[in-house]
């Protein structure tokens, strides 16, 4: 590399630079804007396992309801609802009046039942 090309690239970097720090400047302030909601950030915490009883098993279509205790990481008070399974096979492990333990997740914009253990 020659003197003049040395010169230039330095300068080069140095307009670059120049350049993206307003940039860098702007995305952290954007960063500090009110509107990241603590609560929501919440949502995307490790599940946890969730206390409920099961009240009706719809192998066929992969469903189960569950009458289910809070779900703190869905910030869901408890009620009786239909879940989606994971895997259908999940549904051979339970009877209806069971009471069980399960971990929920949200994917896609659907509840699934990722795993169910029976309650001893
Ligand atoms: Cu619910």
């Amino acid at each position: 590399m020659n003197k003049y090309a040395q010169t230039a690239s330095r300068l080069l970097a140095a307009a670059a630079l120049s350049l993206s720090l307003p940039l860098l400047a702007q995305a952290t302030m954007d960063h500090s804007k009110p509107g990241m909601d603590p609560g929501k950030m919440g949502m995307t915490a490790a599940p946890g396992m969730t206390d409920g009883e099961i009240r009706k098993i719809d192998k066929e279509n992969g469903k189960v309801t569950i009458k289910h205790g809070e779900i703190k990481h869905m910030d869901m008070p408890p009620m009786s609802m239909v879940f989606n399974v994971k895997d259908k096979a999940m549904l051979d492990k339970v009877q209806v009046g069971e009471k069980i333990q399960f971990i929920v997740i949200q994917d896609a914009g659907k509840m699934v039942v990722t795993d169910i253990k029976a309650m001893k």
